[in-house]
């Protein structure tokens, strides 16, 4: 059987859109997941233009514990509303984004949140969301528990785009 499945190519074009986004490179330090529960390592906001506009925040999630866990949502005082988004490409590279319910993650399953893929969508922005301050980010879990991390503010990486 010579016929290369289609799903096979549409997989490694995956890869390459994925590789030029810069975002593999977070999730190759994923596989330290040590500790109790889900942890949250490599968190960042992008800074904002200006007070009340939209940015994003991206982190790395892996999940320590034994049981299976599901992130269901963020809160932040740095934003009035914040939302779980994916960025994901039609078949013409078009790039687009829309809310995700929530990530479920396995016993020493990790996820990465960076740019060109999921993404903490922080929407009606508060002031001093700049390069050089940090992000209080809260993230809930379906059993209850939370994780909060300090996010630095970087200026750094692309614009998600920002149709829905
Ligand atoms: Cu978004």
């Amino acid at each position: 059987m010579r016929v290369v499945s289609p799903l096979v190519i549409s997989g490694l074009l995956l890869a390459a859109a994925c590789a030029k986004t810069g975002e593999s490179h977070q999730a190759h330090h994923a596989d330290a997941c040590a500790g109790e529960g889900p942890v949250v390592t490599d968190a960042w906001v992008r800074a904002a233009p200006a007070s009340g506009g939209t940015t994003a925040a991206y982190f790395n999630l892996c999940n320590a514990g034994a049981a299976d866990v599901e992130l269901i949502g963020i809160d932040t005082p740095a934003a009035d509303v914040v939302e779980l988004h994916e960025t994901t490409k039609d078949a013409n590279g078009v790039a687009s984004m829309a809310p995700i319910p929530g990530v479920s993650l396995k016993p020493k399953e990790s996820v990465s949140f960076a740019p060109g893929g999921k993404h903490v969508m922080l929407i009606g922005v508060h002031d001093g969301v700049a390069e050089g301050g940090a992000v209080t980010l809260t993230l809930h879990f379906n059993d209850g528990s939370t994780a909060t991390v300090e996010a630095p503010v970087k200026s750094q990486g692309s614009e998600e785009p920002h149709g829905h």
